[in-house]
């Protein structure tokens, strides 16, 4: 474990008679493992082959994936799990462009990310001379990042991980692009010294209490509202805030509706839970209490249809409670009325106390009303899940999932896809806190194989990841991976031969299939098949669940290619209205 250069591996290589000088490497190990991270995602390469090798043999747990972006969301992902940032570690310039994509999703979504990156000699660098892989990583890096560092001094090493594990976790959490020039790992310095220099970060998301005049203004608009709503937003699940939310929900009796990554804050069977009335209670509520969850897109921005107002742009006549870290969320998109700010235990912690033990329970007719409509949702669900359609569409093999999560509740389930994210969202009841992860704030595809990985390794959980045969493709490769470290992962493709769907034809006849049009009847089974998983075809309600059930019981690396009617999809699935061509009709 010494970190003493000459009592370490012989691939530092610089060792002479030094016994009591530590390097670049191993200073850049020992500030990590002395801030809690025990696992690197990343993958292999000049200049930091050796600290991958070295991290290994420093007992640190390294995830080596096939292309960067993957290692990039599994790092962020363990972000939003665990609460401490994820870390991977890339190659200069074309590895660092790589995981690019995964930091500003990461940023994006508030996941807490370190991305580091080794880098060319920064003399050369500047003066555009040509180095191998040349790249301003760090000014590329800035605008998609919530911080970015260089290091260039072995005894700024310590700072330097310091600032961004703070950057990554304190206040609204993001990604963190940390630079690190080859140069560096090499340096050396005395050890004693180098130690002394390293930080271990104390309280790096510190609590933030709201001010009480926020929660008084926002307690005084709840008091009034006739049809109060609740929004809860992956915000909530990543402050892992359950217990203040449950409460606030069964003490105040008020509906509410989980957003995609909130689903299992609350069980989505809980009795107040409005999910399967959403187009209902959006635009007739009067006041809603947004907890962690933005107004963009995903919520129509506040306004329009979805939100009752008259044409696209109008506002809805609803008031806001806005629970958010960020003071800068708050009116982006429509007047907030009241902000609290703040972290969400602390600020539903304090909205409790200022309610007292007796809260009026909202209206009878809004909570009948809500019910109402729920009940004949659910109703309209159960009758099309049983219809049982043949060949398999979305409903009859997400009916199969369904019963599999619900019999398996602490299983993680990584979603992507169009229709194949839309139906599984709504059907597939997720009963406990983040064990749903998906394609979050950008609607990214290419999450599916990082998430998968990072959640087997961060929970010790089995892996259901619901697939779209297109959203597969962006990470497939990693099925290595999944057979290379052993992982629980049943992969589930829905595989309709297409983007959206199979059909599409060549719109000028030629011989080329039509952009949206996969090769039909591919056997992704044998991917898995080919590294040494399990493959399964399953064209049956009946094999889909013995492959899904057999992986979770064996928990070897499974890919389960099951076969949808390629008519089955529709463009875009629930998001249409944003396809430039629909978006010009009249929406509903
Ligand atoms: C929900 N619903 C249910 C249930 N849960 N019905 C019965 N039972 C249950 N349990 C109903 C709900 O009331 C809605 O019907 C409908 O199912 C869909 O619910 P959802 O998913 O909550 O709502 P909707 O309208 O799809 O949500 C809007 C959205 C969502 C923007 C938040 O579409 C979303 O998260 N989209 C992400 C899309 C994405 O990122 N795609 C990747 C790019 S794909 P009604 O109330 O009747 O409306 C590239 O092409
Ligand atoms: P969703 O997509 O589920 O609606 P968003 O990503 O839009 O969720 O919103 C999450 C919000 O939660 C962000 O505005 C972010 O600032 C906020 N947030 C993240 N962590 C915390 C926290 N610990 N306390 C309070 N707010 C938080």
């Amino acid at each position: 474990m010494s970190a003493v250069l000459s009592t370490t591996s012989p691939a530092a290589g610089s060792q002479t008679s030094a016994a009591a000088t530590i390097d670049g490497f191993h200073l850049v190990i020992e500030a990590l493992k002395l801030n809690g991270i025990g696992t690197l995602y990343g993958l292999p390469g000049i200049p930091i082959t050796d600290l991958t090798r070295m991290a290994q043999g420093e007992g640190l747990r390294v995830i080596a994936f096939r292309h960067e972006q993957n290692a990039g969301h599994a790092a962020s992902i363990a972000g939003f799990l665990t609460g401490r940032p994820g870390v991977c570690l890339t190659v200069s310039a074309p590895g660092f462009l790589n995981g690019l994509t995964a930091l500003a999703n990461a940023t994006t979504n508030c996941f807490p990310m370190i991305l580091i990156s080794g880098s060319s000699e920064r003399e050369i660098v500047d003066l555009q001379q040509g180095d191998y892989e040349e790249m301003d990583q760090l000014a590329i890096a800035k605008p998609l990042a919530k911080a970015a560092f260089r290091v260039l001094h072995a005894e700024d090493i310590g700072v330097g991980i310091a600032r961004a594990i703070r950057a990554a976790v304190s206040g609204r959490p993001g990604g963190v692009y940390l630079d690190l020039p080859a140069k560096l790992f090499a340096q050396t310095m005395e050890a004693a010294a180098g130690r002394a220099s390293l930080i271990e970060v104390v309280d790096p998301a510190p609590r933030q209490i709201p001010a009480p005049e926020a929660v008084q203004r926002a307690l005084e608009l709840l008091r009034g509202a006739k049809k109060p709503l609740i929004v809860l937003g992956k915000g909530a699940a990543y402050a892992r805030a359950e217990a203040e939310v449950r409460t606030l929900v069964e003490r105040t009796g008020i509906p509410y509706l989980p957003m995609s990554m909130a689903k299992g804050l609350l069980p989505d069977t809980h009795e107040l839970s409005a999910a399967a009335a959403r187009s209902y209670v959006l635009p007739e509520a009067d006041v809603v209490v947004l907890v962690g969850a933005r107004l963009n897109w995903l919520l129509s921005h506040g306004k329009g249809k979805t939100w009752g107002g008259k044409a696209a742009k109008d506002w809805g006549g609803q008031k806001f409670v806005q629970i958010d870290i960020s003071p800068t969320e708050a009116d982006s998109n429509v007047r907030i009325d009241a902000p609290v700010v703040g972290d969400i235990g602390s600020c539903v912690s304090a909205l409790l106390a200022g309610m007292g033990a007796a809260w009026p329970r909202p209206p009878a007719e809004w909570l009948n009303a809500v019910m109402e409509r729920k009940a004949k949702n659910i109703a309209k669900m159960a009758e099309t899940l049983a219809k049982d359609a043949r060949p398999m569409n979305f409903h009859s093999a997400l009916n199969v999932v369904r019963d599999i999560v619900k019999a398996n509740p602490d299983a993680m389930l990584v979603n992507e896809g169009a229709n194949a994210l839309d139906f599984t969202r709504s059907i597939v009841d997720m009963m406990k806190p983040r064990k749903r992860v998906d394609v979050g704030t950008w609607g990214v595809m290419g999450i599916g194989m990082g998430y998968a990985v990072a959640a087997a390794i961060e929970t010790g959980q089995p892996v259901i990841a619901i697939e779209g045969d297109s959203a597969f493709g962006f990470s497939g490769m990693e099925v290595e991976t999944l057979c290379r470290y052993n992982l629980p992962v049943c992969v589930v493709i829905f595989n309709n031969n297409g983007v959206y769907r199979g059909t599409d034809k060549n719109l000028g006849g030629g011989a080329d299939m039509a952009p949206t049009a996969f090769v039909k009847d591919a056997r992704y089974e044998k991917m898995m098949e080919a590294f040494g998983g399990v493959g399964v075809y399953a064209s049956t309600p009946a094999e889909l669940k013995r492959g899904v059930e057999e992986a979770l019981r064996s928990r070897r690396p499974t890919l389960v290619n099951a076969i949808i009617d390629e008519t089955a999809g529709t463009e875009s699935g629930r998001i249409t209205s944003l396809n430039p061509a629909a978006a010009k009709k009249p929406q509903a």
